[in-house]
């Protein structure tokens, strides 16, 4: 399931750089591009449980631990010996709205986990403000999920999370963390701060996996 909807990520991508950004779409090509449920936001609205950290990238590092082969950590200035990735992609937020054709710049977790190679199943997410958000080790692997540092050619604004944000985006939106700081390796899964207030464990927007009872 989450290499078909990657796969449909890249398919359309390929569908919008063949020239079709910022022209209106027929409602067809949005029918395929919407998961279930979904509507298509040209915008990019904010959404952020709690305060809005600032972080100077000069402290900021985002690390892996846990249940890895190495425990690691970059720096900003580390990050960016790594190569980074544009990323074309739609995103998908559970209270409805998609942005479909938008693209984000960073590094690909699979290189991150050259380094730190993870030994067991699961991940949580943290952030810089508490947030935390839990995912299965296959869904960041394999070209799925990225650290990312810039949206649409520009710093990813502060809002979204920059200096530097997860982006899952074959998942829910809120397993993309914004303002990202690390990922912990665990044997066992456990639910990230949404989660266990009643979302979705895994969160496929092609399955409309909203809400722990879907
Ligand atoms: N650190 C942190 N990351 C977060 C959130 C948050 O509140 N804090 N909200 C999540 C939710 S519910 C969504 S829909 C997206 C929203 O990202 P955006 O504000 O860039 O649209 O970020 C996700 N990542
Ligand atoms: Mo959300």
């Amino acid at each position: 399931m989450a290499a078909e909807a990657s796969i449909r990520c890249e398919v359309m991508s390929e569908f919008v750089s063949r020239g079709f950004t910022g022209r209106r779409r027929t409602p067809d090509e949005l029918a395929d591009r919407l998961p279930p449920g979904q509507y298509a936001e040209p915008g990019f609205p904010v959404l952020t449980a709690g305060p809005t950290p600032e972080i100077d990238p000069g402290e900021w590092s985002f690390r892996i631990d846990g249940m890895v082969a190495e425990r690691a950590e970059w720096t900003w200035a580390d990050l960016h010996e790594l190569a980074f990735e544009e990323v074309p992609c739609d995103i998908h937020c559970v209270t409805k709205w998609s942005k479909l054709g938008t693209s984000f710049r960073g590094v690909s977790l699979d290189t991150l986990f050259e380094t730190a190679e993870p030994l067991d199943a699961f991940a949580m997410a943290y952030s810089h403000g508490g947030y935390t958000t839990n995912l299965a080790i296959e869904d960041l692997t394999d070209g799925k999920a990225w650290v990312v540092t810039e949206h649409e050619g520009e710093p990813l604004p502060r809002e979204h999370g920059g200096p530097a944000r997860l982006l899952v985006p074959h998942l829910y939106f809120w397993k993309s963390a914004k303002w990202v700081a690390g990922l912990r390796v665990t044997d066992h899964d456990e639910p990230g701060f949404w989660e266990a207030n009643g979302y979705h464990n895994r969160g496929d927007p092609w399955r409309e996996e909203r809400y722990w009872t879907d």
